[in-house]
């Protein structure tokens, strides 16, 4: 992509509400526009990141057995009334009718929708486990949306449901998804806390927010450090190792704040482990048993044909909230700079260029038609503006590669400079092989 053709509006005029890095950059390097309150439009830059987190997200579900579907965003409010949260939900809940008067509400999670596909379809213990997911928008009418992609109002979710016969097998897909967080945090480049947390409206009584640690989160935390030397990657994919990951993880103090208990933690954690920071929640998984089951009446045969309420849990990633996530968590001493995985490119190419030196242009079009071929994701700079205004540019659009045509490249060598390191001149035999990596 060149970037004269891309929709980037880049812009200096901050709203006076980005009060946090993320929104600020989001919006100066034209990821989103905002709508109306706690409503963006996703622009080609922010959509194409939120892309990446989402691919990733849906290998590492399908990874554990985890299968897709597609729910509607409008549900019927009859569901919501079946398991008693239709009242409970309040004013979060964005309530519509349609033409003929029903009662229907855009989405603000999936417990009931999912049970309802579920009860009509399956009978029988011999169908379980099962895992669905979906990605799909969310809507909750927060009362103060803020922090941009943060806490807004209309949300990209991935959300996962689990079906079991027992409170024991149900434990075993809450632990897989336990280890399929932890290896997608990883894989986005953040390094995600479980933390023992509140099940609020969810409802249940097993649940971890899986937080990451930055200044401007809104999660106070309260955990023994050692916890961060926990290495997701030395457990197996199997029931026995992932029962003993979470095991691990749990019996490491590590709680939110409605969780804490001062006393406890000064008891569990000596002075010099104590952290008590700032986090983002960017997911929080759930076992609630059959608190929507038994209400709506989803039943399942099991082994001796005694009918049963199916055990369940509910888990959630937030995608969109995700790209500001790793803004707040990459973003320093003003360079933003993108995980490899989620970059919105690999590489962008810097020429020098002038109104009557077009040489480097030419040059920089030639590396851009070779890494083409390679399917290595390019951008070129071809705007005719200074190098020192592109260079404040690209600190802020974050691609975590450059190569820069100018002075100091030769005939074959360019200059190739990874953000926040001293460039190098290397071959662009080199340089392919580096951004394969
Ligand atoms: N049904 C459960 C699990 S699927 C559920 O809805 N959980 S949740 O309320 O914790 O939301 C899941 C994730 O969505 C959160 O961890 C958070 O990352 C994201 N999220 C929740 N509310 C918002 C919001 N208002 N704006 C952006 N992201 C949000």
């Amino acid at each position: 992509m060149y970037l004269s053709k891309l929709f980037i509006p880049i812009t200096k005029n901050l709203p006076s509400e980005a009060k946090i890095k993320s929104h600020q950059l989001m919006i100066q390097t034209g990821m989103i526009k905002q709508s109306s309150a706690g409503i963006y439009s996703w622009l080609p830059l922010g959509f194409k990141v939120m892309k990446k987190i989402e691919q990733i997200v849906r290998e590492e579900q399908n990874f554990i057995g985890a299968q897709e579907m597609l729910m509607p965003t409008i549900q019927s409010s009859e569901i919501w009334k079946e398991s008693g949260r239709y009242e409970d939900y309040g004013e979060e809940m964005l309530r519509i009718k349609d033409r003929q008067g029903r009662e229907m509400l855009y989405g603000p999670t999936n417990e009931e929708l999912i049970t309802d596909v579920f009860r009509t379809s399956v009978k029988s213990y011999k169908s379980l486990p099962q895992l669905l997911y979906h990605i799909q928008w969310k809507f909750r009418d927060e009362i103060r949306p803020r922090f941009g992609v943060m806490r807004c109002k209309e949300f990209y979710m991935k959300d996962a449901y689990s079906f079991d016969l027992s409170d024991e097998d149900a434990k075993k897909s809450y632990n897989k998804m336990f280890y399929s967080y932890l290896k997608t945090f990883s894989r986005l480049g953040l390094k995600a806390i479980p933390m023992a947390a509140e099940t609020g409206p969810i409802g249940g009584d097993l649940s971890h927010e899986f937080v990451i640690l930055a200044e401007t989160g809104e999660s106070q935390i309260y955990a023994d450090k050692r916890i961060l030397q926990i290495d997701p990657s030395q457990y197996k994919f199997n029931d026995v190792s992932l029962q003993k990951m979470r095991k691990d993880f749990s019996t490491i103090y590590a709680v939110t704040d409605e969780k804490f208990k001062e006393n406890e933690f000064n008891k569990q954690v000596s002075k010099e482990n104590q952290m008590v920071a700032k986090g983002i929640e960017v997911g929080h998984i759930f076992y609630f048993s059959d608190k929507y089951s038994k209400p709506m009446n989803c039943l399942i045969d099991d082994k001796d044909g005694k009918k049963t309420s199916v055990k369940m849990g509910s888990y959630g990633i937030g995608v969109s909230r995700l790209v500001g996530a790793s803004i707040e968590a990459n973003f320093n001493n003003n360079i933003m700079k993108w995980p490899k995985t989620i970059s919105p490119f690999d590489v962008v190419i810097i020429p020098s260029i002038s109104k009557n030196n077009k040489e480097n242009l030419i040059k920089a079009e030639n590396v851009y038609k070779e890494l083409k071929k390679q399917n290595i994701d390019v951008l070129l700079d071809d705007v005719d503006e200074n190098m020192s205004n592109k260079f404040k540019k690209h600190d802020l659009i974050g691609v975590p590669y450059q190569i820069i045509i100018g002075s100091k490249s030769e005939k074959d060598n360019f200059e190739f400079k990874e953000l926040n390191s001293k460039s190098e001149i290397l071959s662009l035999e080199k340089i392919k092989s580096k951004l394969k990596l």
